[in-house]
């Protein structure tokens, strides 16, 4: 109970008895029976209290005691000189962009923080990716990216220009701002810097490689993931929710480690209290292995004096606020506040020099003590460990911010600044060389100190961060493997949701690439009509079952395996869209193509975790997202926060993300079949987003005839053609399940309104802009050439008639094409909030149902000139249609 000075010891020669039983038991046998007999205790007391007597925390001291560290390889001089030109590196290169272009931004103070924590890891621990293995996989703190480039360079892997060119990607091949594979391929090989995300996509896949191993597509084993995280970063949602999952399936080859510096961007993390207990109480509780590295080595023996435990009770009473503070200041700040609390502190420190107080180091600068922890943490079996170290934000920096509130975004250094910073860390450049323009610092390809960079890291495979892909292609079946679905569903009714699982049945059917897939959900297999693929396929749990299931009787019973293909993530989105970014950049962090497919509830795809789309599309992730119940009327009965309207918009502005939105069958197999070809044939950086959804209706079979099927991949193709030759003739394009609507209306123009219409299918409206817009660039430049003609100009031009678009998204969604409509061009949609009732009443009330595209026709119709308004206002009145009722958005 040390961290609560409020608990008073009421008798101390008795707690000197039950301590001194205690030490006599580990003395005479062992720490287990101590355990055993705590464990005893601890029960008693529960039966007699109802409590636990213990706290989550233990003191705020290192959790590996001198005694019991693991001793650290090396030369340590050599790595610290090493390290001290990356500290230097690092800080002139953001220096010196901010000279040249002040606004291109930068961080040096995190960086000085987390130096030595990567330093070790570098030097004895990350594994790069060789003949035999594919090395570990380290997510970096991203705005700390400085020191990695640093280092590259001291690696003569980039250049005294590459580091110039720092936060300069457009002109020149130049350093991006954070860990980006997008936009360095070859170099990094996850993103990081949205807060939170690192740590989420570093769990799942920890859990991916184990998942690859247990089925037996690859050894996995002593391979690791590292995820370095900042203290204040653990406050996103995302960056703790998935521990239990962690531990829960005995993640070993996981490593946290948080660096706390006890500040955030604006200033303490938690000034009131203390960061380091309160994560101690969240990864113990999760079911972590926790080791707190919070004082280095020349604390050691001040603790081994501190007989009566004041020291330890000062380390515990003082809150992060005043620790930041400390470390503003100096020794005689530290004596006098720190020490100084208690006569006795202060004697024990009255011999030393305010600069040995000063020098007293936080565990995380200590190479010693973060080798023993991390040498710890690998050891470690069965668990995740996390390493909660302690360091200083901007450490060494001193005047120019060290612990400071304005460190974070601390982007220039003046001339003193980098003088002292230079001196501090013994860089061997001069006043001069700093006054004029602060020089990088290198030693040669023969240095001493080269070598040893060297030698280290090819003791672990070679320089790192390195991204390698050289996976090989998949070899894809014919698009004949889905003639089942091709044919159509010959009269019965399905969803195209039910389609798809037809589609992907048949994949897991083809020998060559059945094994590479992986059906990823989160829980609503059976929203889906995916259950039967729980008893064919295996639900993947490294535990196997170890319970008699309650459907064991039938045939699709729940059955849960260790080889288990299936990723049943439960109720997490982020997680299962982890699981999805993991296997789909296996071809780069695995060196296999893996082909996810994650079905979803599509509300709850783009827009709960947007984010993580767009990083999973910056690492460049193949595969495809499946948002099975989309359409804002189709999914009826879920109301508001079910019906989705809008995803296509937000899928559309992630450059790398194709989209559609089929209505039958043999669309959603071309479309696939095509994604795989692109995927993992041509193995393109794309990924596919295609929604389905639940409304069941007959699936005919792939026409017959030119351009169907390079209209279904490209955005749109002539599916109905009116045979009639009546002089009102109009265009209807629809897409998914209003695709049907717009069907019916056609018939109703020809049968009732005197108007012949063709019906388009638009698979894609954003495929059509993408195509759109690249051919309006290339008119803009190339003026007095040829004009070219988008692919919707070409397909609509020989067709009369005005042009009328529904969907069950926003209208924002078919007005993506709108530039490139060669006539007047009218949409419908379901912008506004959803509700629940029937289908019917949903399209009513939305304006997208046969009834408001018949009206939506004849109206443009009428604008043209081509029929009489009185035709349109009739039809409204026979509809039943209130002209005066508010718009469905504002209700
Ligand atoms: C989701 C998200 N929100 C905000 C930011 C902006 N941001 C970058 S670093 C930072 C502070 C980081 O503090 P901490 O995690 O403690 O890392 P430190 O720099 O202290 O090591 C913030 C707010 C971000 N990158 N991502
Ligand atoms: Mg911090």
């Amino acid at each position: 109970m040390a961290d609560d000075p409020t608990r008073k010891d009421i008798d101390p020669e008795e707690t000197e008895e039950w301590l001194g039983a205690l030490e006599a038991v580990i003395g005479h046998d062992g720490v287990e029976r101590a355990r055993y007999l705590i464990e005893q205790l601890s029960e008693r007391f529960h039966r007699h209290s109802g409590e636990i007597p213990y706290r989550m925390t233990t003191e705020y001291i290192n959790t590996i005691p001198p005694e019991q560290e693991a001793k650290r390889p090396g030369d340590y001089d050599m790595e610290r000189k090493l390290k001290s030109l990356m500290r230097w590196n690092a800080a002139v290169m953001v220096v010196r962009a901010n000279r040249l272009h002040s606004g291109l931004g930068g961080h040096i103070g995190s960086y000085q923080s987390v130096a030595n924590l990567w330093e070790i890891g570098f030097n004895n621990f990350f594994r790069a990716p060789t003949e035999e293995s594919r090395g570990d996989i380290v997510f970096f703190q991203g705005h700390s990216s400085p020191g990695i480039y640093a280092r590259a360079f001291l690696e003569h892997r980039l250049s005294e220009e590459d580091l110039d060119n720092f936060r300069r990607e457009v002109e020149t091949p130049g350093l991006s701002s954070y860990p980006h594979p997008w936009l360095m391929p070859d170099f990094w090989c996850v993103p990081t810097v949205s807060m939170g995300l690192g740590p989420i996509m570093a769990i799942y896949q920890a859990r991916f490689m184990k998942y690859l191993h247990n089925r037996g597509i690859m050894d996995t084993s002593g391979r690791t993931v590292w995820a370095f995280l900042g203290d204040g970063e653990t406050d996103e949602p995302e960056a703790l929710g998935a521990l239990s999952l962690a531990a829960r399936e005995k993640l070993d080859n996981l490593i946290f480690v948080v660096n706390c510096n006890l500040q955030r961007l604006d200033g303490p993390v938690r000034g009131n209290g203390k960061i380091i207990q309160e994560l101690e109480t969240e990864f113990r509780g999760s079911g972590w292995h926790v080791i707190k590295l919070i004082l280095g080595r020349n604390w050691d023996p001040l603790l081994a004096k501190d007989d009566k435990g004041l020291l330890r009770k000062r380390l515990m009473e003082v809150v992060d606020g005043d620790y930041q503070t400390f470390k503003a200041k100096d020794g005689a700040y530290v004596r006098k506040h720190f020490f100084g609390a208690y006569p006795e502190l202060a004697d024990m420190v009255a011999n030393m020099t305010d600069e040995e107080i000063w020098s007293l180091k936080r565990g995380g600068h200590d190479p010693f003590k973060v080798y023993s922890a991390y040498h710890a943490a690998v050891q470690h079996d069965g668990r995740p460990t996390v390493i909660l170290a302690k360091t200083v934000k901007g450490y060494g920096m001193g005047e120019a911010g060290e612990g400071q509130n304005i460190i974070h975004q601390q982007k220039k250094m003046d001339v003193e600044q980098l003088k002292h910073f230079r001196t501090r860390f013994r860089v061997p450049v001069t006043d001069e060389e700093i006054e004029d323009q602060p020089p990088y610092h290198r030693p040669d390809k023969d240095s001493e100190e080269f070598k040893y960079l060297k030698s280290r890291r090819d003791a672990l495979g070679g320089w790192f961060p390195r991204r390698v892909t050289d996976a090989a292609p998949l070899d894809i079946p014919g698009l004949d493997a889905f003639q089942l679905v091709l044919d159509g569903s010959k009269g019965r009714e399905m969803s195209s949701t039910m389609a798809f699982v037809r589609v992907l049945s048949a994949l897991l059917k083809e020998k060559a690439i059945k094994d590479r897939i992986v059906p990823i959900v989160a829980d609503e297999a059976r929203t889906f009509g995916m259950e039967g693929l729980f008893r064919q396929l295996g639900i993947y749990s490294p535990l196997g079952q170890l319970y008699e299931p309650v459907d064991a009787e039938q045939l699709l019973y729940y059955k849960e395996a260790k080889n288990g293909q299936i990723l049943q993530e439960g109720i997490t989105e982020a997680g299962a869209f982890s699981s999805w970014a993991a296997a789909g950049t296996a071809y780069a962090n695995h060196g296999i193509n893996m082909v996810p497919f994650f079905v979803f509830y599509s509300m709850f795809g783009f827009q709960r975790v947007g984010d993580l789309a767009w990083a999973a599309a910056d690492l460049q992730a193949r595969g495809f997202l499946i948002g099975g119940t989309s359409g804002r009327t189709t999914l009826n009965g879920e109301g508001l926060q079910h019906e989705d309207g809008q995803s296509h918009v937000q899928a559309s502005v992630i450059p790398n993300c194709v989209a559609y939105d089929p209505t039958f069958g043999y669309e959603l197999a071309v479309i696939i079949h095509e994604g795989l070809r692109r995927m993992y044939v041509e193995q393109e950086s794309v990924f596919y987003y295609i929604t389905t959804n639940n409304q069941n209706y007959e699936h005919p079979a792939l026409p017959e005839g030119d351009g169907v099927h390079e209209g279904i991949l490209k955005g749109m193709y002539l599916l109905r053609k009116s045979a009639g030759r009546k002089k009102a003739r109009v265009q209807l394009l629809g897409s998914g399940t209003i695709l049907l609507e717009v069907l019916a209306a056609a018939e109703l123009l020809e049968a009732e309104h005197g108007v012949d219409a063709d019906v388009w299918s638009v698979t894609s409206f954003s495929e059509l802009r993408r195509e759109g817009l690249a051919v309006d660039r290339w008119n803009l430049l190339h003026p007095g050439k040829e004009r070219r003609t988008a692919f919707v100009e070409r397909q609509l031009r020989d067709h009369r008639g005005p042009v009328v678009a529904s969907t069950d998204f926003v209208r924002a969604f078919p007005d993506m094409i709108r530039a490139w409509v060669p006539r007047r061009y009218r949409v419908l949609g379901t912008d506004g909030f959803g509700r629940s009732d029937t289908r019917e009443a949903l399209r009513r009330f939305f304006e997208v149902d046969r009834y408001h595209v018949v009206v939506a026709a004849l109206s443009t119709l009428a604008e043209e000139g081509t029929i009489d308004a009185k035709k349109v206002r009739e039809a409204i009145e026979a509809y039943d249609i209130d002209p005066e009722r508010p718009d469905p958005w504002t209700v």
